[in-house]
């Protein structure tokens, strides 16, 4: 059996490079000759613990190659990003390109899974995509579990935490939504080659939803906290001391607060559900205002700072600690450190530091007084720390070095 797998981001690669651990012939195809370089080389272009050892092994057993078009394979699994478009609007280009790429090489008794997650019908969409290609094959119907088909079509999707994706893609159960019952164990039978969990069988719609309301539940739950977060800063009471004395009660556990909610899953999905059912996702559409808010008050807390010490923006230096979206990961996308950060380097600061060890540059976009340098270079220059993600490093500073500065923590590491 050979599987390909469309797009070696984040999720594609590690369950391209597992699949292979497991003595299967992967096809990784990635349209980026960078990556498919690196990944030939035995290497990984993006930081995930464990991942690059399992990559290494993979090459150099010749379980896994990458390539930047799709050959013939048995199985076809999809992990392309699904962003959205500028008015939240979810947008599936990257699936289309894939459906279109996989239709030129598809044969009978191919089993096609879409694991990117995705609004409600996008399985059945990058279906249609690929029956306009190939009309001399047959697929199969939403439902009509007596159908016979050639082409299987399932929606399986991922559901692993960035920074644990080696160890969650083998323990974390996996929903598996089928077209038909047929596909649906089908891809089953797929995934219980390296998944320990159980694989749940269900219609792909349904597995579509529930992977956004995954996330949704999340963001919820953490526009909870971060509401939290504002009202104890204007009762003047420490909200992280107020949560976990509440996480006291056996009913209660509330998620912590934080400088907002970035990645590009929590932040973008529920927005999904949204465009699906506007009128009845009311506590789902305020939970993500709330959580795109919180950078504004991150920022009005720097400028509170700045007019209580009484000096001018342009005498200060002020360190950012932290970009990407959340702890120990080099991911910035839709990061909320980030978009802080690039609104502090709009103000008028005199020096602007950042600090973000897991990046070897600064993003494009920073004026040439915002530099990227060492915590210890921070620590000893900056006037004002903003704190931004919880980073190991950042944890463990000797808190004696921050006396004398102006302190903002969003994360609350420092229990100052
Ligand atoms: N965050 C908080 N407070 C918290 C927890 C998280 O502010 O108490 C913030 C983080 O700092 C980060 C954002 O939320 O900015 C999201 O981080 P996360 O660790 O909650 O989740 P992701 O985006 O890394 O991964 C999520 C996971 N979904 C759930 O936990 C329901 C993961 O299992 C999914 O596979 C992933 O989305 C995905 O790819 O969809």
């Amino acid at each position: 059996m050979i599987v390909s797998v469309i797009g070696l981001g984040y999720i594609g690669l590690p369950t391209a490079a597992i699949l292979a651990s497991k003595e299967i012939e992967v096809v990784g195809v990635d349209v980026n000759q960078n990556a498919v370089d690196i990944i030939n080389k035995g290497k990984i272009h993006f930081v995930e613990p464990k991942l690059d050892v399992l990559v290494h092994k993979a090459v150099s057993d010749n379980f896994l190659k990458a390539v930047t078009e799709p050959e013939k394979a048995d199985v076809f699994m999809v992990a392309v990003p699904t962003p959205f478009k500028g008015d939240h609007k979810p947008d599936l280009s990257y699936i289309k390109s894939a459906a279109k790429a996989i239709a030129s090489v598809l044969e009978q008794g191919n089993l096609v899974i879409l694991e990117s997650t995705s609004p409600v019908g996008a399985t059945e969409k990058m279906m249609q995509w690929m029956k306009e290609d190939r009309p001399d094959l047959s697929f199969p119907e939403f439902g009509n579990n007596n159908s016979h088909a050639d082409i299987s079509v399932a929606h399986c999707p991922e559901r692993v935490l960035p920074g644990h994706v080696v160890r969650e893609l083998v323990e974390n159960d996996r929903i598996i939504g089928g077209v038909t019952e047929q596909c649906a164990h089908r891809a089953r039978d797929l995934y219980k080659i390296f998944v320990e969990a159980e694989c749940l069988i269900t219609d792909c719609r349904t597995a579509e939803l529930s992977k956004l309301v995954e996330n949704s539940f999340r963001d919820v739950n953490i526009a909870f906290a971060n509401e939290l977060s504002l009202i104890c800063d204007k009762l003047d009471i420490n909200v992280w001391e107020m949560i976990k004395l509440a996480n006291r009660h056996p009913r209660v556990n509330i998620l912590q607060p934080g400088p907002g909610v970035g990645g590009h899953c929590i932040a973008v999905d529920p927005w999904f559900i949204v465009d699906s059912a506007p009128e009845e996702a009311k506590l789902i559409r305020t939970a993500r205002i709330v959580n795109d808010n919180k950078p504004n008050f991150v920022i009005d807390k720097i400028n509170h700072v700045v007019n209580s010490i009484g000096r001018q923006e342009s005498d200060l230096t002020i360190a950012c600690l932290g970009l990407a979206f959340k702890p120990d990961i080099d991911d910035l996308r839709e990061s909320p450190a980030l978009s802080i950060a690039k609104k502090i380097d709009s103000m008028q600061f005199n020096k602007i530091i950042i600090v973000e060890p897991n990046i070897n540059q600064l993003p494009k976009g920073f004026q040439s007084n915002t530099k990227l340098k060492s915590l210890d270079n921070a620590l000893i220059v900056a006037d004002i720390v903003v704190l931004l993600v919880d980073h190991s490093p950042f944890k463990t500073i000797n808190i004696e070095l921050l006396s004398g500065k102006e302190i903002i923590d969003t994360r609350g590491v420092w229990s100052l």
